[in-house]
Parts: structure tokens; sequence; C-alpha cells
């Protein structure tokens, strides 16, 4: 228990949650057209009572005053923000500010946040938020909240919509489901969730959807698939609306006629799937069999049928890739008329069994938080490849899934929301070349040839082709 707060309160108290973005997550995403807003902060504030203001900064909006005057600190944050946060959170304990921390890396790595922080929320919040404040408020609150059960979500209230700040070019974000069934190595989700799938009531998430004043919504939840059933009840409540929206689900959505016809008939115009890899033996060694690579060209044109735009997630690095993989992905990628792409470098987050395995076989190269991106360092050693390759595999993979020869083969194969993945991909195109330009006058060069890597990349390609073409003759 602490009880240092509990003196000298003033009447009405000033609570300050920050979504946190560190400078250096904030470079190395400085390429995404879209920087969506996080929901955590305006939902969080939702539980807060009405005696309590509430400020909200957003780091990807604007920077923290650290001299602001407030009663409590709240910060939200990914693992490659740690340290900036730790770095905040001392200036604001400096001056006698408690701060509490939760997020993806408080649950993960529990006893490391404690250090930095007067109070830390493991894992989901619903119940442990509430009764911290109120334990706060007569100054009687422990140092640490864990959800010792994942909470039911029938009840929970709407995100407070004047805390959204980032013009993130949609109308609104909320969230329908939260967890997910799979267990795949590399994903934080199986292991804050404990794979428990739960759902808000149909009516109430309708509601949700329908008071966000434009027309683009996006559903923030961990795959939107995994309850099919809730997932057609919801289309056909929020279709007389007549919005567009895009989520995240698994392949299974793909191949579930019934969900992709209310899904398109209810206004979605993309769906994000990760697709992960084109190898089925790194799939399988992933713990992600489930995505058979034989049925993602069939699961693609079954979307594209129904008027869907696909948006591939895609992570290169797996034990199984070896540097063809690059091109053989780009390859298929063009073939079956992506729409959009996000590639990763993987990234062994703290806490997953991939991170432990690696970890095991002393292949994690750094624990340098803010190297976690996934978009500028590797962090472990590849099996079959250098880092080095595999970062220029990567940036490989961006260019020419972003050149204009890629744009015509994909778009050209399926032209499915033309109007709008057109714009979207140029767009993309010009940011990935200004952040390339950006990134070359950082490390003070004058420019960032990936031409060669790209004619060394094809030559592997070639000879793995050839030999392919050998072993099967
Ligand atoms: C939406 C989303 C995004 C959005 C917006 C996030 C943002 N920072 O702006 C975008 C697309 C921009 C994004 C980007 C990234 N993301 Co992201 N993202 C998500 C996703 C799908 C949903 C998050 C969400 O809104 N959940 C709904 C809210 C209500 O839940 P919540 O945040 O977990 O909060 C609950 C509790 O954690 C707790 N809580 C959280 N914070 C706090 C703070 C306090 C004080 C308290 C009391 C409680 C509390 O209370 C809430 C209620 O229970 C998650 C998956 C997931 N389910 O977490 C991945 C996830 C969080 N992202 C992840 C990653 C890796 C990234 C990127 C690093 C990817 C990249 N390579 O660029 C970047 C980092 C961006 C950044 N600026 O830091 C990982 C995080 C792993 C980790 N160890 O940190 C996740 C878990 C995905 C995964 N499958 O592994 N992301």
């Amino acid at each position: 228990m602490d009880t240092r707060w509990s003196n000298h309160m003033p009447a009405q108290r000033t609570l300050l949650l920050i979504t946190a973005s560190s400078p250096a997550i904030r470079r190395v995403r400085r390429s995404r057209v879209l920087n969506f807003q996080q929901i955590t902060m305006p939902y969080l504030a939702a539980f807060v009572p009405p005696e309590w203001k509430v400020i909200h900064i957003d780091e990807e909006v604007s920077p923290i005053d650290i001299t602001i005057a407030v009663d409590l600190v709240g910060i939200t944050f990914h693992t490659p923000s740690a340290f900036h946060v730790y770095d905040l959170a001392a200036q604001f304990r400096k001056r006698g500010i408690p701060v509490a921390l939760g997020g993806p890396h408080v649950t993960l790595m529990p006893e490391e946040a404690q250090a930095h922080a007067d109070v830390i929320f493991v894992g989901e919040a619903e119940l442990q938020w509430p009764q911290f404040l109120r334990d706060f408020e007569i100054g009687r609150h422990m140092h640490r909240y864990c959800s010792t059960a994942v909470p039911a979500l029938n009840a929970v209230p709407m995100a407070r919509k004047e805390l959204y700040h980032r013009r993130d070019f949609t109308g609104g974000r909320l969230f329908a489901t939260r967890g997910c069934p799979h267990a795949c190595d590399f994903c934080a989700v199986a292991v804050m969730y404990q794979r428990k799938v739960r759902a808000r009531p149909v009516a109430a998430v309708a509601a949700e959807y329908a008071s966000f004043p434009g027309k683009v919504v996006i559903f923030w939840d961990d795959n939107l698939a995994s309850d099919r059933e809730y997932a057609k009840a919801l289309f056909r409540s929020i279709a007389p609306y007549r919005k567009w929206w895009s989520s995240q689900v698994s392949i299974q959505a793909g191949k579930d006629a019934e969900f992709l016809e209310w899904a398109a008939k209810s206004g979605c115009k993309q769906l994000f799937i990760g697709l992960e890899s084109i190898s089925q033996q790194s799939m399988n060694g992933v713990r992600k069999g489930f995505n058979r690579v034989e049925e993602y060209v069939r699961v693609i044109e079954h979307i594209h049928e129904h008027g869907i735009a696909v948006q591939a997630g895609i992570v290169f690095g797996f034990d199984q890739d070896t540097e063809s993989i690059f091109i053989e992905t780009l390859d298929f990628l063009e073939s079956a008329g992506v729409q959009n792409a996000t590639f990763n470098i993987l990234t062994p987050y703290p806490g997953t069994p991939l991170y432990q395995r690696l970890e095991r076989e002393g292949r994690i190269l750094t624990r340098d938080w803010s190297k976690y991106n996934g978009r500028e360092d590797v962090v472990f050693q590849p099996r079959h490849m250098s880092p080095k390759t595999l970062l220029e595999g990567y940036h490989y993979a961006n260019q020419r899934f972003y050149s204009g020869t890629s744009l015509y083969r994909r778009l050209m194969h399926s032209p499915v929301g033309l109007w709008w993945t057109l714009p979207l991909n140029l767009a993309y195109a010009l940011a990935l070349r200004s952040a390339r330009q950006d990134a070359a006058a950082d490390r003070g060069e004058l420019l960032v040839r990936c031409a060669s890597r790209r004619s060394s990349l094809e030559s592997v390609s070639a000879i793995n082709a050839s030999k392919t073409r050998s072993t099967r003759g």
C-alpha cells in the first residue's frame, strides 16, 4: 500500500494519460501513410470518475510538457518505446507525481516495468483500473494490479471521442472482440490474453459504430473472425449505417462465403490477413500451420470476388527462410494481385515463446528494446542468412512492392477498389521514398542504393530456381 499521495489532494484531480511513442519509433514509422489512432487511452478515460479532469497526450501528435501540473500520470506503450517511457516516468516521479504503467510490454515484462513506476497493470485493466482509482483517491493503492481473470466485455463503455487527436483519415475506431484462439509463437496477443476470445454485445458495438460521424471505421480487433457467427451477426447489424470498414482477420475468414458476403454487404472494403509467409515450413515452424500456403491464392481470389481488397501481413526471417524468400514472396504477391502489404522483420517480443526459444539458442543479439521495431533493426541471429541480408531483403520487398511495375502488375490483376487502392499505393511509394531520403540524410549518406542489392537477390533467386529445376528434372 502507498499512502504518500493522500494528503493535500486538490478537490478536482487531474489525470494525464499518455499514448507513448518514442522519437525512435516515430522515425521508424515515418513511411506509414496512415498512422492509426490507438484506442487504449480514450477507452481507459471512459472508466475514470467524472470528478477527475482527464488530459490525453498522444506522442504521435504532440510532445509532452514535462512541467504540466497533474496529480497522476498513466502511460501505455509498446516494447520499442519502453526505455523512452521509463525516462519520462523518471522525470514525472522526480517531481513527486506518481506514474502508472500498462500495456503489452508491462504485461510481458512486469518486473522490469515495476522498477520504473509507482504502480503497474499486468494484463487487462477493465476491473483493476477503476479499483486503483478508488484506492488512489483514499491514498491506499497497491504497486501492482494484476488481472486474475480475463474480464467479460459485456458492459464496457465507449471510448471518449474528444480524446482522440490523430488525423488518421478514418472516421472512427473501436473494437468488437478481444483475443485470438491461436497460439502463434511470435505473437504477443496469445500471451497477453491467454487465448480467451471475448466479444462485446452486438448492439453495443453497432451503437458505437453508428456514433462516429465519419464514413470510414477501423475495427482494432486481433482477429474479427475468431467467432465467425458473432461476426456475421455484427455485420448484419451495422449494414444499415452504410459506412466503410476494415479489420484484421485470420485466413479462415477468406474461406467462409457467408462471412465475406455479409462483410461486403455491411461495407467492408479491405481485410488485413496475417499470411506471414509463403513458406509452409516457416508457418509450421512457428505454430501457424493452419495457414495453408497452397490455399492462399484461392482465399485471396475469394475475398476479391466479394469486392474486398486484401492487405497481406508478411514477416521475413523465420528459421526456414532462405535468401530466395524475398523474391518469391514478391512474385507471389504480384501474381495474386494483393492490393496492400505490411512487411515486417521477424521480431521476438520479450515474453513470447519465440523470444524464449531464441534466447535458449543464444540467438538474441540485443536487449535494446528500442530496436524491437520490426522495420529497421534485426535483433536476433537468423538461421539461414545474416542479419544484414534480412534487413536488405526487407527493404527490397518494400521498394519492389511500391514500385510502378509491381503496382501495375498487382492492381491490373485485381482492380478491386482501384479508386482508393491506387492513390494509397502511390502515397506509400512517395512516403517510402522520402523516408529513405531522410534515413540516408540521418546516416550522412547521399542516397540509399538498393539497386545493387536487388540484382544480387535476383541472382540468388535465379540460382535457386535453376537448382529447383535441375532437381525436378
Ligand atoms: C491497434 C494496434 C496498433 C495501432 C495503434 C497503436 C499505437 N500505438 O498507436 C498501430 C497500427 C499504429 C500499431 C502499431 C504498432 N504495433 Co500494434 N497493435 C495494435 C493492436 C491490434 C490493438 C491494440 C488496441 O488498441 N487494443 C485495445 C486496447 C483497449 O487494449 P490494450 O491496449 O491492450 O489495453 C488494455 C490493457 O493492456 C490495459 N492497458 C494498456 N495500457 C495501459 C496503461 C495504463 C495506465 C493502464 C491502467 C492500463 C493499460 O488496459 C486496457 C484494457 O484492458 C494490438 C494487439 C492487441 N490486442 O494488443 C497490436 C500490438 C499492441 N502492436 C504491436 C506492435 C509490435 C506494434 C508495432 C511495434 C508494429 C511495428 N513494427 O511498427 C507498432 C508500434 C507503434 C507505436 N507507436 O508504438 C504488438 C505489441 C508487442 C509489444 N510487446 O509491444 C501487439 C500486441 C501485436 C502483436 N500481435 O504482437 N499497433
